[in-house]
């Protein structure tokens, strides 16, 4: 292996930092990592929330294997390859029922552009082509394309980058102290929802395509929806005839305990992003899924021509089809999409054992997805947490930190010995960083 660091220049990483004292994995199996040096590390958050069933599964392998020596690429525009359309349909069977079609793109950014895209393009479509407007929220993270910055609400990734698109507005983010070490959904809050009837008292109802928020907040540093704010967004939304989008890029594929969050907290969306654990990580792929009464609305006009002019070289790639297919066997077989609501509780009760841990101001947790704060150093925000982060890669456990927030997210196959691992190594670390 090459000793030369310089080359590559790393996506969100400190990269004079990381130059100095280099991490690197470079082999994978179930729950744990192993660097070149075959130090064993264990995988807090599923490599970045998104290998959900556990690293190195062997139906995943197998298909990708299969379908690298059987066919490498099929054009995605005016050709088909059969894996697209089988693992669509596997894919509907799983989402709320009103979601029954499914758009392929590589990632969870382009599935946020895909999905913005298609509601500005559904209201033209059905001749009301002034609902050109895009709410996001504060906090948001959507991905880093332009679409999805504009949208975001998380500051460092909107300020470097011009004026992003106009006809962008936010509502309020769901952070409130009332909330402070909550177990699962907060109390206080449902009321944030009606922020959007702000926006619609501003700009007018007949400006505005779609609101899109994450039903869990996880970049920002895990943020949960309030009891019963997702229900009144979606009121909302349909009093006024906006549609809402549901960034699942995280929530999506067992996350929570449900398959989906919509499918968690009964509240359905009219389009759904996910990537990252429809493939579990294995190959790039995300998907847009959009109702029926949305793709009705795109297939009028003459049959010989292109409906959506949108899609991607890489949409519904054979290996990505075949990754997919081989994770959603393997999520049936071991029944990971509702695993995770067996094991929230114990998981519950263990990040909540570090609330009095020094510095530490909040625990939010739902599913298998964890959020411990701390207090910033004065003057040096993020670094009390980065330290933590390099003192668990340390000792053999891989977190994630945003700003001051310890963020959890292991694969859903994670067991009780895991989680003790898990909360003993980050408390140790919490301690040695007061
Ligand atoms: N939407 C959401 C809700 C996401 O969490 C994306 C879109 C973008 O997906 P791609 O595949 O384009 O990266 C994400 C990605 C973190 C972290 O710090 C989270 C993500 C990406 C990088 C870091 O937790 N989520």
């Amino acid at each position: 292996m090459t000793d030369k660091l310089d080359a590559y220049w790393m996506p969100f990483t400190a990269n004079r930092q990381f130059k100095q004292s280099p991490r690197l994995f470079s082999r994978a199996e179930g729950m744990y990592y192993w660097t070149p040096e075959g130090r064993q590390v264990l995988d807090g958050i599923a490599g970045l929330w998104c290998v959900n069933a556990g690293h190195q599964r062997p139906k995943i392998v197998e298909a990708i294997r299969q379908q690298a020596s059987e066919m490498d690429f099929a054009p995605p525009f005016n050709m088909g390859h059969p894996k697209q359309f089988e693992l669509a349909e596997r894919l509907v069977k799983l989402t709320p029922p009103a979601l029954n079609k499914v758009f392929y793109t590589n990632s969870g950014s382009e599935s946020v552009d895909t999905a913005l895209k298609m509601a500005i393009a559904y209201h033209r479509a059905r001749g009301e082509g002034s609902r050109t407007r895009l709410i996001g929220r504060e906090r948001g993270y959507h991905g880093v394309n332009f679409g999805g910055i504009s949208v975001g609400g998380m500051v460092a990734n909107r300020k470097m980058f011009g004026t992003l698109l106009s006809g962008v507005d936010h509502i309020r983010h769901t952070h409130d102290a009332r909330n402070l070490f909550s177990k699962g959904q907060p109390e206080h809050g449902a009321d944030f929802a009606d922020d959007l009837e702000r926006l619609v008292a501003l700009h007018d109802a007949s400006t505005i395509a779609a609101v899109i928020v994450e039903p869990v907040a996880g970049s920002t540093g895990v943020l949960l929806p309030p009891k019963g704010y997702l229900e009144r967004l979606r009121s909302i939304c349909d009093k006024h005839g906006i549609l809402l989008i549901f960034d699942e890029v995280i929530t999506g594929f067992g996350r929570l305990g449900s398959p989906f969050a919509a499918t968690h907290f009964g509240v359905t969306p009219d389009l759904m992003t996910v990537a990252k654990g429809l493939t579990n990580g294995s190959v790039p792929m995300g998907a847009v899924f959009a109702t029926q009464k949305i793709y009705d609305t795109f297939m009028t006009g003459p049959e010989h021509v292109i409906e959506f002019f949108h899609g991607y070289t890489y949409s519904g790639h054979p290996l990505a089809c075949a990754a997919a297919l081989g994770t959603l066997d393997t999520y049936a077989d071991e029944g990971l999409l509702t695993r995770g609501a067996q094991m929230a509780p114990t998981f519950q009760n263990a990040v909540h054992s570090l609330k009095d841990m020094p510095n530490v101001v909040d625990v939010r947790n739902i599913g298998l997805v964890g959020g411990i704060e701390l207090a910033p150093i004065p003057g040096e925000p993020g670094k009390r947490a980065f330290s933590i982060f390099l003192d668990c890669w340390e000792k053999g456990l891989l977190i994630r930190t945003t700003g001051d927030t310890i963020a959890l997210s292991p694969p859903l196959i994670i067991e009780n010995k895991h989680i003790d691992q898990i909360v003993g190594t980050l408390s140790d670390a919490i301690k040695r960083a007061a």
